[in-house]
């Protein structure tokens, strides 16, 4: 559904009724039922563009590189070769985008179920999916991603799980059948990273989350960037492998300098203390990690 701005122009995110964020729009670009969703597109005052997807917000202009860079450089950096890397969802083309900053990167494939968010994305953010046209090593697939993993045991050094909130079309990417898929699907040593909502205002989808990734693979941790369009900034992120990485740790210094060279979140140290958690939520999903 699309919600109505507010009288002075005005989007607000809702969060069951306890909480709202908001952003001043100056115009509304875009529009669009999918197959899949109701899709928007605002233009803001100071953050730049805003996608929304049934009512939440994917992402700004402003606020997209946190989100993006944690969510691909930290497995693609604690993994010794990520030459083989998998996106499901991400259809704004940010992921495979950071993903391509990465030298070792010989593959990218995006598989995205709805390609209106693309296609939307070309228009809006062409600088998140500028790679479709410039970079062959980056792959736009428009399909299933649990029925494309499926389809492709042992192939991917990296999985990324890029969705929306474990409600909508993305509730299958959240349970034990499909994580076991992105096990089989993963090479020997694969790593996988999901979006992990926050510990703020999900507390109950994260412990889900993590009880279901934690059930299928021996090694996972739980880190956090800041994203300031997300309810509660404090965004968290999933990681696990069956190999026993420091996911703390970038396997390669010199590798994590690089990237932190190009970009505005990610530093090696930031690296290290996104894993670091206050202890209320210490409590909460401390008991689950290992
Ligand atoms: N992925 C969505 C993160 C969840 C946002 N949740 C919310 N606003 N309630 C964003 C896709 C960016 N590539």
């Amino acid at each position: 559904m699309t919600k109505p701005l507010t009288p002075d122009g005005w989007f607000i995110e809702n969060h069951e009724d306890i909480y709202a964020q908001g952003f001043a729009v100056t115009k509304h670009l875009h529009h669009e039922k999918t197959p899949f969703q109701v899709l928007d597109i605002y233009d803001t005052a100071e953050h730049g563009r805003l996608m929304v997807l049934d009512g939440f917000v994917m992402l700004t202009d402003a606020h997209e590189f946190p989100y993006h860079e944690m969510l691909v450089h930290v497995p693609l950096l604690v993994h010794p070769e990520p030459k083989r890397v998998l996106v499901i969802g991400g259809g704004d083309g940010g992921c495979i985008r950071a993903m391509l900053r990465h030298p070792v990167v010989e593959k990218a494939t995006m598989c995205e179920i709805d390609e209106a968010v693309t296609r939307a994305s070309q228009t809006y953010f062409p600088y998140l999916t500028e790679w479709i046209d410039t970079d062959s090593r980056g792959e736009a697939r428009f399909a299933d991603g649990i029925a494309y993993i499926k389809e492709n045991p042992g192939t991917f050094d990296v999985i990324v799980v890029d969705s929306t909130d474990p409600i909508g079309p993305a509730k299958g990417l959240f349970n034990r059948s499909f994580y076991n898929d992105v096990k089989q699907a993963l090479k020997p040593g694969g790593i996988v990273a999901v979006q992990g909502e926050s510990y703020w205002y999900f507390k109950d989808e994260v412990v889900e989350m993590l009880q279901e990734l934690g059930s299928v693979f021996d090694h996972m941790q739980y880190y956090t960037t800041q994203v300031p369009c997300y309810p509660g900034t404090v965004w968290g992120l999933g990681i696990a492998s069956m190999t026993d990485y420091d996911f703390t740790c970038p396997h390669d210094p010199k590798r994590a300098e690089t990237i932190a060279e190009t970009s505005s979140y990610y530093t090696p140290d930031i690296h290290r203390t996104a894993f670091v958690h206050p202890a209320f939520a210490r409590k909460i999903i401390g008991g689950l990690l290992k």
